[in-house]
């Protein structure tokens, strides 16, 4: 796949100067973690589903007025390719777990992760943000308002 603006990093490298902000997507497999990741990095959707296994991506970003690199590492939702796991939930310094509205299941393996956040880092002080994707498809939907809440 190619991605404009982006490197593709295999392991947290640190760039001189900037600081540097570690992303962990998570979430159910198929919810469009990596269509958003996608999306950001290179304004591209894809409409097709390749499992993913782990992919990482750095781009560059303005946080609080100041350059930084954001290192976004888009996980497997699938339950075969989860082996890492630990791993990567050690290392994330911000969560974002997206779950599917058409997909009741992903939301319930939404709270799933959430747990494991808190069983592999031992605190609930870490930045997660519930996204709940695939809004556009309102006539499937099978996760109500309410229960976002
Ligand atoms: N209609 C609609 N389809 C979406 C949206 N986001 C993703 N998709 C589609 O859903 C499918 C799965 O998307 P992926 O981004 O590959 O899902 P994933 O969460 O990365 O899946 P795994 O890598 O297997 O964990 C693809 O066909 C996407 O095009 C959305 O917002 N709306
Ligand atoms: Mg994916």
């Amino acid at each position: 796949m190619e991605l404009e603006n982006a490197v593709i990093s295999s392991t947290s490298s640190s760039s001189a100067g900037s600081r540097e902000y570690k992303v962990v997507m998570l979430g159910a497999g198929g919810v469009g973690k990596s269509a958003m990741t996608m999306q950001f990095i290179s304004h591209r959707f894809p409409d097709y589903h390749d499992p993913t296994i782990e992919d990482a991506y750095k781009t560059q970003v303005r946080i609080d007025d100041e350059p930084a690199y954001l290192d976004i590492l888009d996980t497997a939702g699938q339950a075969e390719f989860t082996a890492m796991r630990d791993q990567y939930m050690r290392g994330g310094e911000g969560f974002i777990i997206c779950y599917s509205i058409t997909d009741r299941q992903s939301f319930q393996e939404a709270a799933e992760f959430k747990e494991l956040i808190y069983r592999v880092r031992h605190t609930y002080d870490i930045p997660v943000v519930l996204v709940g994707n695939k809004i556009d498809l309102e006539e499937f939907r099978q996760v109500s308002q309410l229960k976002k809440e």
